[in-house]
């Protein structure tokens, strides 16, 4: 049992509870729980038998860490299946239908059956919730709309796409006069690697809202209008993009902002700051509480002009939006020892670049003019080795006569030093794809699985373990080969390959391609912990790829990575004495 699927079976219990009638706190403790467990970084099973107790995790009380107990003991925990006695799991589906809430669901479920979207959806059709308490025409209409736009937008968007859309919003909305302040907000703020929705707060005077609203609903790409009413505008926008922009007064912006970027976690840790200081946190703003009824009531309103000012009110530095998720960042801050995060420009250079030698889309040298003109110092080349045939992967001869290409390019290139390197398969039995002494002169290895990802754990745990011993193997690539959105990790022992990683000072390096960003951000800081660095590398296969770095910086500032942890913040000569003797300077 590990803590993912843990955490799963702790999430689908909340929701099982929510329609059994289970009051909400009782569904609030799975949801903490299940939030702990996704955080854990440690075996779950070793944890469990070996403490400290579950309880000294944030969200953990007395009442789920014996459950978790239970799950871990007996691989299954007794709630969850007696309510999977009573409900299938198909119901669990009905939880993403847009307009159906615990009520509603409740009724749906207990009064007329209806246990799966595909029910749901025979129902609304047959015109058979009209007379249902709370439903009608409308309801079933919207109902149907929901279904329809459900399957068809069931997909979260990667990061930079979520960026990208998010900066265009704003740079046309930030134009509108009517608008005073505009920002991103939710999981795009936070730098999280999948987007949902996209969240953006605006405020403007209260009196030029209809227009802003009316303006908002002629945006470029809008396919439909889902809502607009006098504090929330919702679009859905082409390409599957579901878009709320929240409509605020000025005063009201800083805390609207802070609320909608989330986490969720976060702001109820932060609400619970509030309280204990005798303030009311919301989306509205900051609230003196001391006469106890501070809802909207304006008198009570403290300013707050910014987010570092709502922050300084609940005696804390400004938190930047990456480490908000309610993992410990609140208790930092409150130490002030938030850590001062990696930016893109403390990078000087970078490895794991691929060039037309391989499967890379322009030539060694245009990716090396284009790293130069980005300031840095180094590039790494890694082109695919011979067992990656589908990428033209490169013999020992090939490799030996790019080698000489680098050299003369090196002779002529003045400011950036280019590193010979290889990205070089695994092989299923562990063995590298190619022979020790082509691998010994090469300034670095990337080894890294491309084949065989269906093996069976244990399997692949021993291929991967095998890897990590060769002597000439520098960095482990894309440690569990996710496509984000498209293909789940290979399954292995992850644990023992990170132990064997930093035994043999292989550094598991940050794949910082939108779709793998691995190592995951939340498995960083245990990665940190071993006292190797983490080395940011984008995989280019053309020049514009070279600055995928970016995203693998902002997820690792979600770790709270600084540039001292990072291999590549290092100047030429440093990461060549890593390379070479394995030891930071
Ligand atoms: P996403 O859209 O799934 O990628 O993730 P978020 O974080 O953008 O979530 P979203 O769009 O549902 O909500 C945006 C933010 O609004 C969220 O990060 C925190 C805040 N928020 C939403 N619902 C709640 C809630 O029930 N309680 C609290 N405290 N905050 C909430
Ligand atoms: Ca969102
Ligand atoms: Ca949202
Ligand atoms: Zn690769």
């Amino acid at each position: 049992m590990d803590s993912r699927r843990a955490a799963q079976i702790l999430r689908e219990t909340g929701k099982l509870l929510t329609l059994s009638g289970a009051n909400s706190f009782r569904v609030r403790a799975y949801e903490r729980a299940a939030a702990a467990l996704e955080g854990l970084t440690e075996d779950l099973a070793e944890r469990v038998h070996q403490g400290p107790p579950l309880t000294e995790l944030e969200g953990i009380g007395a009442g789920l860490a014996e459950a978790i107990v239970a799950l871990v003991e007996q691989g299954s925990l007794d709630l969850h299946q007696e309510l999977l006695e009573r409900y299938p799991p198909s119901v669990l589906e009905l939880f993403q239908v847009e307009g159906l809430g615990p009520k509603k669901l409740q009724v749906l479920v207990e009064e007329r059956g209806i246990e799966s979207v595909e029910a749901l959806e025979a129902a609304c059709r047959a015109d058979e919730l009209v007379d249902l308490s709370g439903f009608g025409k409308k309801t079933q209409e919207r109902l149907l709309r929901s279904l329809a736009e459900l399957a068809r937008y069931r997909d979260r968007h990667l990061l930079p796409a979520a960026r990208s859309l998010g900066e265009k919003l704003i740079g046309e909305i930030s134009t509108w006069s009517k608008v005073i302040r505009v920002e991103l907000a939710g999981s795009a703020r936070r730098c999280v690697e999948t987007v949902g929705d996209l969240d953006l707060v605006a405020s403007m005077a209260a009196e030029d809202r209809p227009d802003v609203a009316q303006k908002l609903q002629s945006l470029d790409g809008i396919e439909r209008v889902l809502g607009a009413g006098e504090t929330k505008v919702s679009l859905r926008i082409e390409g599957g993009w579901q878009v709320d922009v929240r409509l605020v007064d000025e005063e009201e912006f800083a805390s609207a902002l802070h609320h909608f970027t989330g986490s969720k976690e976060h702001n109820i840790q932060l609400r619970g700051r509030a309280k204990e200081r005798g303030l009311i946190l919301n989306e509205y703003g900051l609230f003196d509480d001391r006469e106890g009824e501070a809802r909207h009531a304006t008198g009570n309103r403290l300013t707050v002009a910014d987010e570092e000012a709502l922050y300084r009110r609940l005696d804390l530095p400004w938190i930047p939006p990456e480490m908000r998720e309610g993992r410990g960042e609140i208790a930092l801050a409150e130490r002030d020892e938030l850590p001062e995060l990696v930016e893109v420009s403390d990078l000087r250079g970078t490895l794991h670049v691929h060039t037309d030698w391989s499967d890379g889309r322009a030539d060694l040298e245009t990716m090396v003019r284009t790293a130069k003109d980005l300031g840095w110092e180094y590039l790494g080349i890694s082109d695919h080795s011979q067992a990656a045939a589908y990428a033209g992967g490169l013999t020992p001869e090939r490799i030996r006569e790019q080698g000489l290409a680098i050299d003369q390019l090196n002779a002529e290139l003045e400011g950036i030093e280019i590193l010979k390197g290889i990205e070089c398969d695994i092989l299923t039995d562990g063995t590298l794809d190619l022979p020790d002494d082509v691998l010994a002169e090469l300034d670095f290895v990337v080894a890294s699985v491309h084949s065989s990802l269906q093996m069976p754990t244990e399997q692949m745990t021993e291929r991967l373990v095998k890897a990590l011993q060769n002597p000439h193997v520098t960095f482990l690539g894309h440690l569990t080969g996710r496509r984000l959105l498209r293909r789940e990790s290979y399954s292995f022992d992850w644990e023992r390959v990170l132990r064997t990683a930093a035994q043999h000072r292989v550094i598991v390096e940050l794949n910082a391609a939108p779709a793998r960003l691995e190592l995951d951000w939340r498995y960083i800081p245990a990665w940190l912990a071993t006292g190797l660095p983490i080395s940011i590398h984008p995989d280019a296969h053309r020049p514009a790829g070279l600055m995928d770095v970016q995203w693998g910086v902002a997820v690792a500032r979600k770790a709270g990575v600084t540039a001292d942890d990072v291999l590549n913040t290092r100047s030429l000569a440093g990461v060549r004495r890593w390379l070479s003797d394995r030891r930071l300077d």
